[in-house]
């Protein structure tokens, strides 16, 4: 899917969101919601969702949404410094197939990364053990502050 395009209520972060699709939650206000990345290019690796949205990609968001998500973001980011103590940390977001884009309702990656680990490749990491998962959205949201 390229840049255009309609909002499809079938996506997988729509089920999340709607409660029909399982997803290991960290943290949710009433503005975003956090979970683990199912295939992560690291350990610890988290996506924020906005709640209320129907936007593909960050060009087609309501500006009013892009605070509250942000804030979201700093928080999450924030909390995975806390409990994982990486060396630093990656933020950020794909628009569009080309671009890298392979789930079409706009959300943020928060991939720590330590010294010497290798990032997974976007797109082509392996799926995460869920237990694996468990244990480290409940250190993450253990810290949000
Ligand atoms: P992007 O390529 O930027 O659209 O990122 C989509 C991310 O979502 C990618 O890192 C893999 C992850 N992902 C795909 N399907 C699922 C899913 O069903 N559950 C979870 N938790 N993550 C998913």
């Amino acid at each position: 899917m390229s840049l255009d395009g309609e909002y499809d209520d079938a996506n997988i972060f729509a089920k999340i969101l709607r409660g029909e699709a399982p997803a290991v939650r960290v943290f949710e206000d009433g503005h975003v919601l956090a979970f683990m990345d199912v295939f992560p290019q690291s350990r610890g690796h988290v996506l924020v969702i906005p709640k209320h949205s129907h936007a593909r990609n960050l060009l087609d968001e309501d500006p009013a949404v892009m605070g509250p998500l942000m804030l979201g973001v700093q928080r999450v980011a924030r909390a995975v410094r806390a409990a994982l103590k990486p060396d630093g940390i990656v933020v950020t977001q794909y628009n569009g197939a080309p671009a890298g884009q392979s789930v079409f309702h706009l959300h943020v990656h928060v991939i720590p990364r330590w010294e010497g680990v290798p990032m997974g490749r976007h797109g082509q990491s392996g799926m995460a053990d869920l237990d694996e998962l468990k244990v480290l959205a409940d250190q993450i949201a253990a810290q949000i502050a």
